[in-house]
């Protein structure tokens, strides 16, 4: 018998080996889960799980390594600026994201300018970034300078806006490199009121070759609604809105002359009104020109198209009506059942989704804009809302919503504000019953229709506007 003794501890060592080699070379990917809210029983030093979440942004991501989400509930983090220096893997990248979409606000650096910070600033590579509202940073919103980075979904608003007047303070979203990074993806974000300087502060800065800028809104910037310029070789710019970037252009394609020109850029589908210069402004190209298919300029104060003399783009399709947008002053982009926009795109480029991540193309062609129209809306439901015994809400339905989603906002904080988010969505009757009804706060509550076709508008206010939606439940 003592003979099989050097036996079994091999065989134990081998056994061990073999397992200790299958976890290094094959990591079980983690949830981070980060958690700030009341009762959310958060820890910097717990365990990252669901009943015991970080409770700061910043101790989560840095717990990511490669395959691992960071999964982010309801909240208000900052003000810091969110750094994100981990990297993942081609295989295996590196989800943060904000659970539901929009309920988590990062709200940046103080002070004012890039130089005081941002608000999440990307240096790691296959990284994706999706669903934060990010404001009131010092400089830019949100700033990549990784490869292979994905920035998704979000609400960027209010940055950079501490600066004096014309002052070169920050961006909405920005990604560029003093190299080239590559594979970066920008989509489906909502980039609103962001910088201060009319030449230097744009709502999208894009200069990485090979980018893919689709499915965004930018409104109100400091400077052009999209930049992408210089170094933008191949980039595809498509399904895009810029509208009321009063202070310049929509869009911004091109180069600075000298060294770093923007070739065989695509410019498709994109609609760009009530811009304060041109609609789309061609700076300059490399050895290639850029190809504009089916956009759509309206209202601009300057022309639809501007170009210099040496950067005449291949021009088809070019439409200059009005896109007929829902409701703008709501930053509300989806487009009306009359819109010219339906239909009306070029199917050489058509993302998978769009803005409210709905399937595209729907109907004969894919639409240009950030949304896909796919059939009417249910009218404004919920004018007669009222309480029965305190706390179930009750109104009127409509026949052309299949169900209803109510929307709860807070009146204890303050001035009044539309601060309201999703409380309950999917009903299918015509009531409510609040259950979790917090004492001593006063609420208010908005009802919206939904149908095949999406979500309808939460009405209008006094003044003939409608509300905003900025936390929709779809
Ligand atoms: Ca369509």
């Amino acid at each position: 018998m003592s003979r099989l003794r050097p036996r079994r501890c091999l065989l134990v060592f081998a056994i061990i080996g073999f397992i200790s080699f299958v976890l290094r070379s094959h990591p079980i990917a983690a949830t981070w889960n980060v958690s700030n809210i009341l009762g959310s029983n958060c820890s910097d030093t717990g365990s990252g799980t669901t009943i015991r979440p970080f409770c700061s942004l910043q101790v989560g991501v840095n717990r990511a390594r490669p395959g691992d989400t960071v999964s982010v509930a309801g909240g208000t983090y900052g003000p810091a600026q969110l750094n994100v220096q981990a990297s993942g893997t081609a295989s295996a990248p590196i989800v943060i994201r904000a659970t539901p979409r929009r309920s988590a606000v990062i709200i940046g650096a103080p002070g004012a300018g890039d130089a005081a910070g941002g608000g999440v600033i990307i240096t790691g590579s296959y990284v994706v970034f999706q669903g934060f509202e990010v404001r009131d940073a010092a400089g830019t919103g949100i700033r990549n300078w990784g490869n292979y980075v994905t920035i998704r979904d979000n609400y960027v608003h209010d940055n950079a806006r501490r600066c004096s007047a014309g002052v070169k303070c920050g961006q909405g979203i920005a990604s560029n490199g003093s190299s080239p990074r590559l594979g970066v993806v920008i989509e489906r974000n909502l980039s609103f009121r962001n910088g201060t300087s009319s030449s230097q502060d744009h709502g999208f800065y894009i200069s990485n070759p090979g980018a893919i800028v689709r499915n965004n809104v930018a409104v109100a910037a400091g400077g052009f609604g999209f930049q992408i310029y210089p170094n933008c070789d191949g980039c595809l710019i498509y399904n895009n809105v810029a509208h009321g970037n009063t202070r310049n252009s929509g869009f911004l394609i091109g180069g600075d002359g000298s060294s770093s020109f923007t070739s065989n850029a695509k410019v498709y589908n994109n609609i760009s009104a009530n811009n304060g210069a041109s609609g789309f402004h061609i700076y300059r190209n490399g050895t290639q020109v850029v190809t504009m298919r089916n956009n759509i300029a309206h209202g601009n104060a300057g022309v639809g198209l501007s170009l210099l003399a040496s950067a005449l783009p291949v021009n088809l399709g070019f439409l200059q009506v009005d896109p007929m947008l829902l409701a703008p002053a709501a930053l509300d982009f989806h487009l009306r059942a009359a819109s010219p926009a339906i239909d009306s795109g070029d199917q050489g480029l058509v993302p998978p989704d769009d803005i409210d991540g709905e399937p595209r193309p729907f109907g004969a062609r894919v639409d240009i804009g950030a949304d896909e129209f796919s059939g009417a809306r249910p009218p404004e439901v919920g004018a007669d809302l009222k309480f029965t015994d305190g706390k179930t809400l009750v109104w009127t339905g409509v026949a052309a919503a299949s169900t209803y989603s109510v929307y709860r906002g807070d009146l204890s904080s303050g001035g009044f504000s539309f601060d309201h988010q999703c409380l309950a969505f999917g009903l299918t009757s015509p009531s409510f019953l609040d259950a979790q009804l917090p004492q001593g706060e006063a609420f208010y509550y908005l009802v919206a229709g939904a149908n095949a076709a999406g979500e309808g508008t939460l009405g209008a206010s006094s003044n003939g506007q409608l509300r905003p939606n900025l936390y929709p439940c779809y």
